[in-house]
């Protein structure tokens, strides 16, 4: 019996790795309210304060690692191949780093810039500054290429066809504060899924989860998949 699985991840899947949660007690969005940091109106009112937010957390993703929960889901990639889809809300690259292939990145990548004149992606080169330009089409209209709020998520429409044919929808390190995400255990069950959550403590949708198990990723992610 062929078994799909959808494994949903989020910002706690990163935290053992060093990296901050957005709202966790030292989370990112500490000091930083989103609508200065995590929006297109943001970005256009001061390019300089979103580039230096994204700069930060791009410099800090060089010194991390992925940790057991990352390395788990890879071990599941080879054991599972196509039945098997990461779609991560995080904009790390944790996850290709432990030897995931099959990653969905629905709010983008931190280590890719997207030009806004002519839509080219590319890999983010550090000194890139604050406006910075693109080398296609030579504008200084390079921006992170993330999904802020209020603007769409990428692949929906393959995210959706997987929820829809999954036998079991995992969501690991996510606080279920953030849509379309956080519907996506509804559309899962509904389709008939098995669903389970993997968190350090109960989130805000916990009880749409058949089952749900709380400790550290680095945990009981290893255990999940052994
Ligand atoms: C969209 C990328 C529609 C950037 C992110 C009103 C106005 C405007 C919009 C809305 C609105 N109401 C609703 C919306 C929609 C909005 C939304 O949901 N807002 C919320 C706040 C209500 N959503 C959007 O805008 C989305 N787009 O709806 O588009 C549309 C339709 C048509 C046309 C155009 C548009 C886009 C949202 C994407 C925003 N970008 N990130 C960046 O990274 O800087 S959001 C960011 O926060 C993450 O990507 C993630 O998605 C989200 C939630 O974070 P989590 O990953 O869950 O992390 P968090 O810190 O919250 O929780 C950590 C969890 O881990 C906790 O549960 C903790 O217990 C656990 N944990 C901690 N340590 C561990 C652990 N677990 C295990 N082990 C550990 N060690």
């Amino acid at each position: 019996m062929i078994v799909k699985v959808v494994v949903l991840t989020g910002a706690g899947i990163s935290a053992e790795s060093g990296l901050a949660t957005f709202r966790d007690v030292d989370g990112l969005w500490q000091g930083h309210h989103v609508d200065d940091v995590a929006t297109p109106e943001a970005f256009h009112r001061d390019p300089a304060v979103v580039h230096k937010f994204y700069d930060d957390r791009r410099r800090e993703l060089r010194t991390v690692a992925p940790n057991a929960a990352h390395v788990a889901l890879a071990r599941l990639e080879q054991l599972l191949g196509d039945d098997l889809l990461v779609v991560t809300q995080n904009v790390d690259d944790l996850h290709e780093r432990a030897g995931s292939s099959r990653v969905v990145h629905m709010h983008g990548e931190l280590l890719s810039a997207l030009c806004e004149s002519c839509q080219g992606r590319f890999p983010w080169d550090d000194d890139l500054g604050d406006s910075p330009t693109c080398p296609a089409c030579g504008n200084d209209t390079l921006r992170p290429d993330v999904v802020w709020f209020g603007e769409m998520p990428y692949d929906l429409d393959l995210i959706e066809k997987a929820l829809v044919r999954a036998d079991l929808f995992v969501a690991i390190g996510t606080s279920g504060a953030v849509y379309p995400a956080a519907g996506f255990v509804r559309m899962a069950a509904r389709a008939g899924a098995k669903t389970l959550e993997l968190n350090l403590d109960l989130s805000e949708t916990t009880h749409l989860f058949d089952d749900a198990r709380q400790g550290p990723a680095g945990k009981v992610v290893p255990e999940w998949v052994a």
